[in-house]
């Protein structure tokens, strides 16, 4: 915490008093005096998630957006939200999806369901360069860390069917991976009766390569799996470095309806990958062609795969820093496991099996657990703090149990207000995560905030993990719908804030009003539009009906904050240029007539004379 903050927080202590006082909390009812004591618990909590006007938060934390499609961005502890970075639907608040080359990434598809944020690591630590994240439609996309934006949008990748289990990344951000929830016949577009779920139906688990230097996203290996629903990942670290793990139920290869049929077993399984080994099977170009790519069967390539027993029905599985445990639950129990991965790894050499499931080998669950944590109930994902500390989620009890590996003692609870799903610690799932701070992120807030009718928003509650005992500090409410997030040290991410000029190598950028304007080839128009305050250059364009016009739109500012628009009416166009940036969009003249278009984004005092028109002459 910055001194000048705490000055400011002396002052507030006593502000805080009043200030609060006033403020409606469920468990007091409004007018109602508070007690002592927790009116100055308020105060203090008051104290520690308060920004001064002016000062800046200690950590970003990336949301996922879930069905929304995009990723949401808060400042910590203020919990503050600062920026929304559309990744799967389009956004006119910054023209993403109109412009060419963002409507190119997206495809036809104008949703995504985006869970699992992944910042990218080196040597298992967030080191600040892209954000990855899944979405359910076999997708994966790469948000730049430099400019907060989305670069890339890789798939729908064959095979991958409802891709849940992403996009969590190995130490080095070798990969990252990608789980089918839902298995089905392959290759995509074979149609089998459900009845043949069990022996005709398959689950795919992926990695996804990722190169060092750019970032990019290609296609690595793909392993077939049996018929199972694979839910969430993580990967190895440290003594569990070269692994990666996926929880999966219905390992009853049921259908109907789940919630019963999957719930036959007592116990469903981890998969435990070795992407090393599956690395290099797929270089030497093993595997059979399914949709157009090499899948590696564990039955033909042994050693790829093998079935951790884990409670009934999983949800998270969540590796310690050191790497040495592994944590995943039954989401109805009252426990949750730590496996040893040492005694996986021994496990596997002494063939200690209980049987296989289609070619995969079972460990015995006996040989590698270490505990069963009596965490309460309904745990689902688990985070770490410093000294050991880990934090589960618990649905079902709606509370985080702390607890600590290796005594597996559990020593403290908070109630989350309501139904917890996942929970982010500050760098809590790195090798050295921070402790200080840690976000529930529930799936429900009824009642503690002004009613908005019957679309409720999440509720994600910051939590004070510095001391013995959490501490609820703050609620916040946010967009839905949080899946996970992850939690960065603001000082290792450095954006820019313009892009600067020599950058812009886009062949259709101009940067003087002179070169602006229009050249026809045919019926294709090419405009060179150059904005900056507080004109569109040019402030008219002719065109004939039936021409197919592209705009490029250069925005000449290099000042922070000096964004332009161009909103075309009618047309269903809006795009956003930031400072030095080059964007074009392209649309078919086919209506006559004339339309205005402006400048959307408020950027002088002369902004509203920012605008022009387009002529389309009719044909004939
Ligand atoms: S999920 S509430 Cu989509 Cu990650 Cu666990
Ligand atoms: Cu440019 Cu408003």
């Amino acid at each position: 915490m910055t001194g000048k903050r705490n000055v400011v927080l002396g002052v507030l202590a006593v502000a805080g008093l009043g200030l609060l006082a006033g403020r409606c909390s469920p468990s007091v009812p409004r007018g109602a005096k508070k007690s002592a004591a927790a009116t100055s618990d308020l105060a203090v909590a008051a104290q520690k998630t308060y920004v001064a006007p002016g000062d800046l938060d200690e950590y970003y934390m990336f949301s996922s957006g879930g069905h929304s499609g995009q990723v949401y961005v808060y400042g910590l502890p203020s919990m503050r939200h600062i920026s929304t970075i559309p990744v799967y639907t389009p956004y006119p608040a910054t023209g993403y999806g109109y412009d060419d080359e963002s409507k190119a990434m997206l495809g036809n598809l104008t949703w995504g369901d985006a869970h699992h944020p992944a910042l990218s690591e080196t040597n298992g630590d967030y080191d600040g360069r892209w954000l990855f994240i899944n979405d359910m439609n076999g997708r994966l996309a790469r948000i730049d860390l430099r400019d907060f934006k989305t670069k890339q949008i890789l798939g729908p990748i064959p095979n991958v069917s409802g891709n849940h289990a992403s996009s969590f990344v190995t130490p080095n951000t070798e990969y990252a991976v990608m789980g089918s929830r839902f298995s089905i016949p392959l290759p995509k577009g074979t149609a089998v009766s459900v009845d043949k779920y069990a022996t005709d139906y398959k689950g795919v688990v992926a990695g996804i390569k990722i190169d060092a230097k750019t970032g990019q996203m290609t296609l690595g290996w793909q392993i077939l799996m049996p018929p199972f629903d694979y839910d969430l990942g993580d990967a190895g670290k440290l003594a569990s470095d070269g692994w990666v793990f996926f929880t999966s139920y219905n390992t009853e290869r049921a259908i109907g309806k789940l919630e019963v049929t999957s719930a036959q077993k007592d116990r469903d399984y981890i998969a435990a990958v070795d992407w090393r080994a599956a690395d290099k099977a797929a270089a030497e170009g093993k595997g059979d062609l399914i949709g157009g790519v090499k899948v590696l069967d564990p039955k033909k390539v042994p050693g790829l795969v093998y079935f951790m027993p884990c409670g009934k029905s999983p949800h998270g599985v969540d590796v310690s820093p050191d790497g040495k445990y592994v944590i995943g639950s039954g989401k109805l129990q009252g426990v949750t496991t730590a496996f040893n991965f040492e005694k996986v790894l021994t496990a596997i050499r002494n063939k200690d099996f209980t049987g296989e499931e289609d070619g995969i080998p079972v460990l015995k669950y006996e040989s590698i657990k270490d505990a069963e944590v009596p965490v309460g109930l309904g745990p689902l994902h688990t985070q770490f703090g410093t000294d050991g500390f880990a934090y589960t989620s618990l649905f079902v009890d709606s509370a985080i149990a702390k607890w600590k590996l290796g005594t597996w003692e559990v020593v403290d609870k908070v109630p989350m207000s309501y139904s917890i799903g996942h929970l982010a610690a500050a760098e809590g799932d790195t090798v050295s995560p921070d402790g200080n701070w840690l976000v529930g992120l529930n799936k429900l807030s009824h009642g503690r905030h002004l009613s908005v009718g019957p679309s409720q928003p999440e509720s994600s509650q910051l939590v004070d993990i510095t001391e013995e005992k959490m501490k609820l500090v703050y609620d916040a409410f946010t967009e839905p719908e949080p899946h996970y997030a992850q939690i960065i040290k603001a000082d290792k991410i450095k954006p820019i804030e313009v892009y600067p000029k020599e950058e812009n190598k886009h062949p259709l950028a101009v940067w003087d009003v002179k070169d602006a304007g229009a050249t026809r080839q045919g019926d294709k128009v090419v405009v060179k539009v150059v904005v900056v305050r507080s004109t569109i250059t040019p402030t008219a364009i002719e065109v004939r009906q039936g021409d197919t016009v592209t705009v490029a739109i250069t925005n000449i500012e290099q000042t922070t904050d000096e964004l332009h628009g161009m909103g075309l009416l009618d047309y269903n166009v809006n795009v956003v240029v930031d400072p030095g940036e080059t964007k074009t969009f392209t649309f078919k003249a086919d209506k006559a007539g004339v339309y205005p278009y402006y400048c959307t984004n408020f950027c002088s005092a002369l902004h509203q004379e920012m605008q022009g028109y387009l002529v389309v002459k009719p044909r004939g």
